[in-house]
């Protein structure tokens, strides 16, 4: 099963609604998908997805996924494939931020929120390896935002923890 998201369909998640729209008028690309990775086991407790998410930003702040809560509060491992990234996490009081590339892994901690941000100018690719019966809450991201977001700052990035108002 693959899942794919336009920028037409990510307006939520961009601060800058002028660059949005400018960004919007050069076409609705795709800016993430994500492919689960099916294997034998019917009634396996965990599940593997690959997302890859487009290089590119709006206004500065970088393609992003929306981000979740797991409904059931359970941990999850990301590897990563190719590219460069920063993984987002929040309790919702506290916050954490995690780079992400080829043969690193991160691991999100049960009860924390997270959004992958692509920071690189190439494809950023992973794997999430999860709990199936964990599900996801995106509303508890649209409520509380992520408490940063991550913005281009010349070459590199840097993230920004006063701009608590992308959700
Ligand atoms: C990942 C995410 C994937 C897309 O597989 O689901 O990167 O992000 P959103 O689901 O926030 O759109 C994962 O964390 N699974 O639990
Ligand atoms: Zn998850």
């Amino acid at each position: 099963v693959a899942s794919s998201w336009r920028l037409s369909q990510l307006e939520h998640l961009f601060c800058d609604r002028a660059a949005f729209g400018a960004r919007l008028a050069d076409g609705d690309e795709v800016v993430y998908r994500v492919e689960d990775v099916d294997g034998p086991g019917r009634d396996a407790q965990l599940g593997r997805a690959v997302t890859t998410i487009e290089p590119g930003d709006v206004g500065g702040e970088f393609f992003m996924t929306r981000g979740h809560m797991h409904a059931v509060r359970r941990d999850e491992v990301y590897v990563g494939l190719s590219g460069e990234g920063v993984v987002l996490m929040t309790d919702g009081e506290r916050g954490a931020a995690q780079e992400l590339s080829a043969g690193a892994s991160v691991h999100i901690p049960a009860g924390w929120a997270h959004r992958t941000v692509n920071v690189g100018a190439t494809r950023l690719r992973f794997l999430a390896v999860y709990h199936r019966d964990a599900g996801a809450d995106y509303e508890w991201v649209r409520r509380r935002g992520m408490g940063a977001v991550v913005v281009a700052d010349g070459e590199t990035y840097r993230i920004d923890a006063s701009r608590k108002t992308a959700a």
